[in-house]
């Protein structure tokens, strides 16, 4: 492999650990807290998980190590969409493990939670694991996003576990796929495999926090991996002076990225998917808040400008949710069939425009026509709309520009209107792990492995105290069924870990909301720079102004 200076150099770099977990193995012991409770819906879940549920949370200290020896074999598993930080969550796991036993094993499952279904696997030694260490991407095994959820893949993956001796698997995931690890736990103890579940808090989405996990990793590394390019995109609109730029970031249907981006770059315009929905917020009222910046910067002499779209905002929006609702009725099941076997847009257009109610047609009609063709093209495996492929920035510059021509011939706006538009997402899963991620990943995955074997099962790895100095940060594990509350999915009742949303009163929102009317008409921009990873503290291992906040 080819290496760049810089991949040489993380290779050297040492993550921390929190305090009580760097003096060695041997002087780790566990306090236990007290009993835990779901957040909601207390009976339901504790029927549900009647071997895992209501266990007490534990934190780890220096003092005598008092776990059993016994060789352990583990299974790890990656799952889902990248983030940054994945590879050190196992080189922690590993490092952990072969320092309380050089006979212990871990085994990496290909490619997702397939890999475990399909017994295709790889083992780990030094020199594999060495070249991952602090780089980003999830290349080390590779990830998927196969849902481990039925009776039939956990009989499955118990055979698997028998055959190698697996004492433990630890899954990597966002809240779905932590969800089926505490049910795969609940499964593996009332079966009796003797093999333990071990949850890590992954997803750059930022969406699976709560009072116990602080926040999931890579939101850390991808936020200011965007923030970097916005601030560049913003210091090139303030010296050109003449695009207004249309920026999507990821974060599916939470806005937890934009909001830390626009907390980082100070743009004009940020929508929050969670304030849309809140306020019931229309597509013209939406138009009409954005051409209000742009007309009110052009009055100034300013005809450019930044607006971050989140990725799922569409969605939130009444009148667009009923729209999709109605096309994933129309083209259903054969209906498909009958659809993608006319000839043309044309007839295509016909057959919409017979089949939506006047109301959702309307909404129909006024979009671009490529968002209109978008909205036909791509559908899930449940058949429905891909909403966050909707080219959601050029969507709304579209409206804009409809809007501020509208304004022109009435003779209120007289500037100029000339948009781009970017998507970031894919750029910031993979980049190499700031500090933070490098530090808190490999700590999580330390951490995993003392829970393990302390004997824990159907517990997520918590570092928390992370707006502190690492030394600072506290290891400890949370029973999964403390976050599960019953929800509505695909017509059942499921337990499923309660998604964080962006809280409209919390602390990063409510800032923002003071400030943005100055950032919509003045220019405010700050420009973050790209992440550094050698130098003064206080510019490498700052996380993001989100947790800061929340933590103030
Ligand atoms: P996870 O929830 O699995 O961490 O994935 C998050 C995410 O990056 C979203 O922001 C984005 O909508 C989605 O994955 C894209 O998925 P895919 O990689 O399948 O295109």
């Amino acid at each position: 492999m080819n290496l760049t200076p810089l991949q040489k150099a993380r290779y050297e770099y040492q993550p921390k650990l929190p305090g009580m977990l760097r003096n060695g193995i041997a002087e780790i012991c566990v306090k236990e807290g007290s009993d835990t409770q779901s957040v909601a819906d207390q009976e339901k879940i504790k029927a549900l998980f009647p071997n895992t549920y209501g266990k007490k949370e534990i934190t780890f200290e220096k003092g005598q190590n008092t776990s059993e020896a016994k060789k352990q074999v583990v299974g790890v598993i990656l799952s889902g969409g990248q983030a940054p930080g994945g590879h050190n969550v196992v080189c922690g796991l590993y490092d952990a493990l072969k320092a309380t036993s050089s006979d212990n094993v871990l085994y990496g499952f290909k490619n997702g939670p397939i890999g475990l279904l399909e017994d295709d696997y790889l083992v780990f030694d030094d020199e594999y694991i060495n070249q991952f260490r602090n780089t980003g991407g999830f290349d080390i095994i590779g990830s998927g996003r196969t849902k481990l959820e039925t009776e039939e893949q956990f009989a499955v993956a118990a055979e698997v576990c028998k055959k190698h001796g697996i004492t433990a698997i630890v899954i990597i995931g966002g809240d779905d796929s932590n969800t089926n690890a505490a049910v795969l736990a609940e499964y593996f103890a009332a079966h009796k495999t003797g093999v333990q579940v071990i949850g890590c808090p992954k997803t750059i989405d930022g969406d699976l926090k709560n009072d116990d996990i602080e926040c999931s990793f890579g939101f850390d590394t991808a936020t200011k991996t965007y923030s970097e390019v916005i601030g560049n995109i913003e210091r090139d609109a303030n010296s050109a002076k003449k695009y207004w730029h249309f920026i999507k970031v990821m974060g599916r249907s939470a806005s937890h990225v934009a909001l830390e981006c626009a907390l980082e770059t100070q743009p004009n315009i940020c929508l929050i998917s969670e304030e849309v929905a809140e306020k019931k917020m229309s597509f013209a009222q939406i138009t009409d808040y954005i051409a209000d910046s742009v007309a009110k910067r052009a009055e100034k002499g300013m005809n450019f400008g930044v607006a971050l779209i989140p990725e799922g905002v569409v969605e939130f929006v009444p009148e667009f949710s009923v729209l999709i609702h109605e096309i994933n009725e129309l083209l259903a099941g054969a209906k498909a069939d009958a659809f993608n076997a006319l000839p043309g847009w044309k007839e295509k257009y016909e057959f919409i425009k017979n089949g939506l109610t006047k109301e959702s047609f309307d909404v129909f009609a006024i979009l671009p026509e490529t968002i209109q063709q978008q909205l036909f093209l791509e559908r899930d495996p449940h058949g429905n709309v891909q909403v966050s492929l909707i080219e959601s920035e050029k969507l709304f510059s579209a409206m804009v520009k409809a809007n501020l021509d509208e304004r022109k011939k009435a003779g209120t706006y007289k500037g100029k209107f000339n948009p781009l538009h970017h998507f970031f997402g894919y750029e910031g899963r993979c980049a190499f792990p700031s500090n933070f991620d490098a530090d808190y990943c490999y700590s999580l995955g330390y951490n995993a492995f003392m829970l393990i074997q302390y004997g824990y099962t159907g517990y997520l790895s918590k570092v928390s105290n992370l707006s502190k100095p690492a030394d600072e940060w506290v290891a400890g594990g949370m029973p999964i069924t403390k976050m599960m509350n019953m929800e509505r999915r695909h017509g059942e009742d499921k337990p499923v870990i309660k998604k964080a949303l962006v809280e409209l009163d919390g602390k990063p929102f409510t800032y923002f909301a003071e400030r943005r009317d100055q950032w919509a008409v003045e220019t405010c921009y700050t420009f973050p720079g790209a992440i550094q990873y050698f130098g003064p503290s206080e510019v490498c291992d700052l996380t993001t102004r989100t947790l800061a906040l929340e933590k103030a």
